[in-house]
Parts: C-alpha cells; sequence; structure tokens
C-alpha cells in the first residue's frame, strides 16, 4: 500500500488558519507508513550518501549527538533505551516514501523539501527545540508524545552544547500522544518536544523548502550576471547636491531601484525555477528503485519518477530537474505536466498525452534515471 496522507480540513482551510500560524493535532489521517523498518533505516544510515544522526539522552541530559555514515558496530552497542536514530531526506533514496509527497497537494510542489525518518527506542527524542521550517510529523509506527511550547527566534535561550541546539528550557502549553497514524503539524519557531513512550517509534517529518531572501538575491545576481546587459547608471533628474561628499538615500534609492528593475521577467524565473528545483540530495539518484513493496501492489502503475528528482515546470513551458531544463514542445506540454504533477503513473494516464515528443522526452528522462518503468 502507498504510503497515505490527508488533511482532515480542506486545504483552503488549513491555509488561512494553520499555515505558518499555529499548531494542528490531527487524528487517523495516514496509512500505508510500515516501510522503512528500522533495519532498513538502520542500514541506510550505513551510506556515505544518506545523511543521518544519532541521538542519545533524555529529561535534563545531557546529550550526545553522533553523526552518520555509522557502521554495525555502532548500532549493536547502543543501550536499550532513550536514543533516536534520524535519517534525512529518506524519500530520495526510498522512492516509495517520496509518493508521500503527493498527498501535500494544497501547496505548490517546489514548496515542498524532503521527509526525514526518526526511529527512537523508548525513552528517545531529540530533546526541547525549535524548527525554522514548517513541518509535519506523521507518526508511522508506535507511540510519541509531543510536548508543545510558545514562539522562539534566535534570542531564546538554548543549552550550552556545541551541536546541538537545545532550549534551556521550554513551557509546555500542550501535550498530545500520537498514535500510529496521526499527525501534528507544527509553524516555525513553536517550541516542541516529542518523547517516544515505546519503542519502535517511527516519526515521519515532512519538510519544507523556504529559501532565504538572501540566498535569492544571490541567485538572482548570478543570473543577471550571467545573462549580461549594457544599461549603466542613470539620473537624468539630478539636482545640484547640498553635500557632494555624501552618498545621499536618494542616490542609494536610485541604484537600488535600477538593479531590482535589471531583473527581467526570464532572469528572475530562470534563476528562481533552477534553484527551487534543484535536489537536496542530487546522489540519492544513484540509488535503484526499490518500489515493489508500493508500487508493484497498484497494479495500474506504470512509471514512477525517481525520489530524488526535483521536477518542476515554469509558466514558460520548460520542465526542470534538479537545476537543468528542457524546453517543452506543446506536444509534449500535457504529458510533462502530469509528470510534474505527481509521481506515480498508470499506463491509461500515460497513453492519454502520449505523443511523439512526449515520447521522446520520456525516453530522455528515463535514460538519466529520473523515471522508471515497472515490471
Ligand atoms: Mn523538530
Amino acid at each position: 500500500m502507498r504510503p497515505q496522507f490527508t488533511l482532515p480540513i480542506s486545504g483552503e482551510q488549513f491555509l488561512a488558519e494553520y499555515w505558518q500560524k499555529k499548531p494542528l493535532v490531527m487524528r487517523n489521517v495516514a496509512s500505508g507508513l510500515s516501510h522503512p523498518d528500522a533495519d532498513t533505516l538502520a542500514g541506510l544510515a550505513l551510506e556515505d550518501e544518506v545523511e543521518s544522526r544519532l541521538i542519545t539522552g533524555h529529561g535534563n541530559g545531557p546529550w550526545n549527538l553522533q553523526n552518520g555514515p555509522f557502521q554495525d558496530n555502532d548500532f549493536n552497542v547502543l543501550p536499550r533505551e532513550n536514543w533516536t536514530l534520524l535519517v534525512q531526506s529518506v524519500d530520495c533514496f526510498l522512492t516509495e516514501v517520496s509518493l508521500l509527497l503527493d498527498r501535500f497537494d494544497f501547496l505548490p510542489s517546489w514548496r515542498l523539501e524532503d521527509i526525514m525518518i526518526s526511529y527512537a527506542a523508548k525513552g528517545g527524542s531529540v530533546g526541547p527545540h525549535f524548527d525554522r521550517y514548517d513541518v509535519f510529523l506523521i507518526q508511522a509506527s508506535g507511540k510519541r508524545r509531543w510536548k508543545i511550547g510558545g514562539p522562539c527566534d534566535e534570542r531564546t535561550a538554548l543549552l550550552q552544547h556545541d551541536q546541538l541546539k537545545l532550549l534551556e528550557k521550554m513551557d509546555v502549553r500542550e501535550e498530545y500522544v500520537l498514535e500510529a497514524g496521526d499527525a501534528l503539524y507544527l509553524p516555525p519557531g513553536i517550541a516542541h518536544w516529542g518523547t517516544a513512550e515505546d519503542s519502535d517509534c517511527i516519526t515521519w517529518s515532512v519538510g519544507f523548502r523556504a529559501p532565504s531572501p538572501i540566498e535569492v538575491l544571490g541567485r538572482l545576481a548570478d543570473q543577471a550576471a550571467e545573462m549580461g546587459g549594457e544599461t549603466l547608471f542613470r539620473d537624468t533628474e539630478r539636482e545640484v547636491p547640498a553635500r557632494r561628499e555624501v552618498l545621499e538615500s536618494a542616490d542609494i534609492a536610485r541604484l537600488t531601484q535600477q538593479a531590482i528593475e535589471a531583473l527581467s521577467p526570464s532572469i528572475k524565473r530562470q534563476a528562481l525555477a533552477a534553484l527551487l528545483s534543484e535536489s537536496r540530495c542530487p546522489n540519492g539518484l544513484d540509488f535503484e528503485v526499490d518500489c515493489q513493496q508500493v508500487c508493484a501492489a497498484d497494479e495500474t502503475a506504470m512509471l514512477v519518477r525517481h525520489g530524488a528528482a526535483r521536477l518542476i515546470l515554469d509558466a514558460e513551458n520548460n520542465a526542470w530537474i534538479n537545476g537543468d531544463n528542457w524546453a517543452l514542445s506543446e506536444d509534449a506540454l500535457p504529458l510533462a505536466r502530469l509528470l510534474a504533477k505527481q509521481r506515480l503513473y498508470s499506463d491509461e494516464e500515460l497513453q492519454a498525452l502520449m505523443t511523439d515528443d512526449g515520447q521522446d522526452l520520456i525516453d530522455e528522462w528515463i535514460d538519466a534515471g529520473y523515471f522508471t518503468w515497472l515490471e
């Protein structure tokens, strides 16, 4: 069964009342999350390409962080309780996990980042903290107790720790136990602390892409420089300065304004589509698509997108995958839309939109490893 998640309210209501605003506890909203199990996660954490962490500690600490890749023996010496293994971007390495992202259709696809999965022994936790990103925490198995506090920012007091950013204290405002199939949405900056109530506590964290305005500016500037332009600074309406030795704010405003005007629609579109289509883990493409458990169960499924292939379209009929782009012909466009809108495709869906150009496109993208025919 493929991983499923359904908002218990409409997307409109969620965005208006909760998104980036306040937490939402959702009961019995997810299913099909039985894979990966603990052994599969531990196996991923042995791989060089995979980002993973092992955090031990509980209560008032002490807290300890180890970064992967790990070796078998690291897991053999773990205590019975109070540790958590976190594996980042599992959707890139296990394509079947990426299928859950299709269920977040109340947001544009570029806004999704990745799925981190944590496995905790009883009492395991990453400590009280806040994240800078929105997150959906979906309980896949076992139970986790969530304590939720108030808003935090860079001035919030943290514990002295070299690597972990844990809160010095947390005023608990709400507390919930999430069972398998339940989910918790948290906006950025809200203090939270989740502790495994039993062993085999597996939580999927769906994270979101939120580039900083500084990063966006950098990419816009790079793109503008690459595309060039002959325009120089103009000051037709100048008056004789009262203080010729000063760079006045009026000139700063003119210079900045003209810089922003230099960003043509095409510069903006190309810079941002490239940035937002970049994969968090391009080397995930080295992992063979192993989708049998999930995809094969869906008898109509014919083709699947690799979990590490990040595909978005721009409004000028270009497709962007992992930072590279393709100009789409009118003929190939309907098929490309389908390929970008979802991740698993039936023969019927594909045939309805197939054209010669579409076939060429699919062939090229299969050769590149972005898509795979299912057996
Ligand atoms: Mn968190």
